[in-house]
């Protein structure tokens, strides 16, 4: 074997430093400053020297964070100081009563409390062990008193820093904190998931407690974990005086804080702190369930010392429940415009998280099998962001004997046609091509935005005309006369015109606008853009066999079936023909091999836009090859701005990230 010289030594010693910061730069502060691929023929160089010199490999090489073998199980680890839990407070009193004992039992003054506060991330606590150092064991929480020892996941995580970023490290140092998923990244993942047929992670805690806890670290390493640091437990070899100076030490020799962590001089600025954390809590790129109080001064909180699991001088101030618990009503079926039969949950109204709920979408027949979900259940339901509520599960302890079980009906409750569930698939589907449920959804997408785009068409008006018989499928909105439109409720003569003139106007669209109009199954504006680019026509795209669809490489089995089937329907190919005679332009487009300008860009939408809701603009710029993402950081390139921003706007001034208006943003995807 050969043995290093002394320039290879260095060099070795120079490539870890260099790589560990570039990690830092990336995973911890947001702001890489090279490129992946300069990244990346670091990482090379350094793994080619380890392979020649294997005895230079450290565990702290940040070649050493993957490919070790999963284990058979966790052996547990004793934890010097226990983790303790936190007190919780609901209300603005129970945090004043937190405050009020604070100061009574150290005999402290309002102006001598200081208290540092943070967001409570929802994640899963950790302690890393460092000696001298180095990383040497990573832990669960557990009971708080022994945990488990899953250091070779937590190695993985590359906000972990293997090697602590100071010449000079404590003897000892055990660094707390939590481990979480972004939210983005737990709806990638429970895509991909779904698409391998995996059970979902019902919230991104689960996905990022699962993933921690899993005996095969190479696992781990594939998912994007991170974590926060928050606090210290044992600590030989540096003195921390207070919790400031604690979490600002952890910042410094390369663990990731919250940006969010704040000094507060008063009880009135941890109240304001937590009104704003609330605000921007949606924001968030992760889930946080409130807001964690901590006395600053470590004196002051050896003085108020700890109850049995909880510390008197801290406490978890939580925001109201996402979750609620209430009653199902009835189980109601809706017919979306592929005929796709949802479950639908009517509930006693109920408030969650500020917004008042009265339905749930119950998915498919499967999942209230799985939930044992029945009509007169007790349940708990809940709503996260912009989703539709869901039933999380029954509470079973409530049932009467009164409750009944619901079954999928066999036709369909609004045209009577069959009910099918093809094989193989969860959806339970309308045969009617009448239904007049899917002709209302099917009109409402093919004139919506991205689509025909008929300004004014709204979704009462079209009810109105199915209804009243004036249009069977969306080409009969080319026949309709000013007349026809006169018999609609709350129609007038301008009205009549103007939307007369609007449906004039969309006769020429765009052809991956017309794509998606149509409605094909499984194709969304992103693929109608893909169809478009490679076969020009629509008449070229409806001649295509399943092999020839397959050839494109967004697309698969499925899809190359729904769009082969499409245009294999004669329903489907009258329309067309309809749509031309009704003086609809079928565009041909040259065929490209897409061009992607914002390739590489990120983009922030904040405010409501014009001219686009939200999914639109979204579907447009990932069109040309751009990325969205739900908050800023410095690696945002742009921060689209509508009406009445959010935080994002704020914090996009604060960062120099290029804002762009309304008018800017088309400007840049024209
Ligand atoms: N952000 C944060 N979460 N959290 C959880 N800080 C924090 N501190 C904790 C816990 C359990 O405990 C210490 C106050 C003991």
């Amino acid at each position: 074997m050969k043995k290093p010289d002394e320039k290879i030594i260095k060099r070795v010693k120079e490539l870890r430093d260099k790589i560990n910061y570039h990690n830092y730069l990336y995973y911890v502060l947001d702001n890489p400053e090279i490129s992946d691929a300069e990244y990346d023929r670091l990482f090379d160089e350094l793994l080619n020297l380890e392979k020649q010199y294997p005895e230079l490999i450290t565990p702290d090489s940040p070649t050493q964070r993957v490919g070790a073998p999963p284990l058979e199980e966790f052996k547990t680890v004793r934890h010097a100081i226990p983790m303790l839990s936190l007190n919780k407070a609901n209300t603005e009193a129970e945090f004043l009563d937190f405050h009020r004992r604070v100061k009574e039992l150290s005999g402290l003054s309002d102006r001598e409390i200081n208290y540092v506060v943070e967001p409570k991330f929802d994640g899963l606590a950790v302690e890393l062990l460092y000696q001298e150092g180095i990383l040497t064991i990573g832990s669960t929480r557990g009971d708080g008193i022994t945990g488990e020892d899953v250091t070779l996941n937590l190695r993985t995580i590359k906000s972990i820093p293997l090697k602590l970023m100071t010449d000079n490290p404590p003897s000892i140092i055990e660094v707390r904190g939590e481990v979480i998923m972004n939210k983005d990244d737990f709806e990638k993942l429970n895509r991909e998931r779904l698409q391998h047929g995996e059970q979902l992670f019902a919230n991104p805690r689960n996905a990022a407690a699962g993933s921690v806890r899993q005996l095969d670290p190479n696992i781990t390493a594939k998912r994007p974990l991170r974590m926060f640091a928050y606090g210290t437990g044992r600590v030989e070899g540096i003195q921390l005086r207070n919790q400031w100076e604690c979490i600002h030490y952890l910042k410094d020799v390369g663990f990731r804080i919250s940006e969010y962590v704040k000094l507060c001089y008063s009880s009135e600025d941890v109240i304001a702190y937590y009104e704003e954390i609330s605000s921007i809590r949606d924001d968030l790129p992760y889930e946080i369930d409130g807001i964690v109080i901590k006395v600053n001064d470590f004196e002051i909180q050896h003085r108020l010392g700890e109850l049995s699991r909880s510390p008197r001088w801290a406490i978890a101030w939580k925001f109201p429940p996402q979750q609620e618990t209430t009653k199902i009503r009835d189980i109601i079926v809706s017919v979306g415009r592929t005929g796709a039969l949802t479950p639908v949950a009517v509930l006693d109204p109920v408030r969650v998280g500020g917004v008042e709920v009265s339905r749930a979408t119950l998915h498919n027949e499967d999942e209230i099998i799985k939930k044992d979900i029945r009509i007169g259940d007790t349940v708990i339901i809940q709503r996260a962001g912009d989703v539709i509520p869901e039933v999380v599960k029954v509470i079973t302890s409530k049932r009467t004997g009164n409750e009944k079980i619901f079954r999928m009906p066999d036709t369909c409750p609004i045209c009577g046609s069959k009910v099918e569930r093809p094989p193989g698939e969860a959806i339970h589907r309308c045969t009617g091509m009448d239904c007049p449920a899917r002709i209302k959804e099917s009109l409402a997408h093919f004139v919506s935005k991205g689509a025909m785009e008929v300004d004014g068409l709204g979704k009462k008006y079209l009810e109105q005309m199915v209804d009243k018989g004036l249009i069977k499928d969306p080409a009969d909105i080319y026949f309709l006369k000013k007349e026809d439109l006169m018999k609609l409720d709350r129609m007038g003569d301008k009205l009549a015109e103007n939307l007369l003139s609007a449906i004039e106007k969309s006769k020429k669209p765009s052809l991956t606008n017309l794509i998606y109009a149509l409605g094909i199954r499984n194709v969304g504006y992103h693929l109608a853009g893909v169809l478009a680019k490679t076969f020009g026509s629509i008449e070229n795209l409806a001649k295509q066999e399943i092999e020839d669809l397959l050839s494109v490489h967004e697309i698969g089995p499925v899809v190359a079936e729904s769009i082969y089937n499409f245009f294999r329907n004669p329903r489907n190919i009258n329309i067309l023909n309809k749509l031309r005679q009704g003086g609809v332009v079928l565009p041909r487009e040259e065929i490209t091999t897409g061009e992607r300008p914002l390739e590489g860009k990120t983009f922030v939408l904040t405010g409501a836009l014009d001219s686009f809701t939200r999914d639109e603009a979204r579907r447009l710029i990932e069109e040309k090859g751009g990325r969205v993402s739900s908050s800023v950081s410095k690696k945002t390139d742009y921060v689209v701005v509508g009406k009445d921003p959010g935080s994002k706007y704020n914090k996009a001034l604060q960062l120099g990230i290029t804002i762009l208006n309304e008018d800017q943003f088309k400007e840049l995807i024209k």
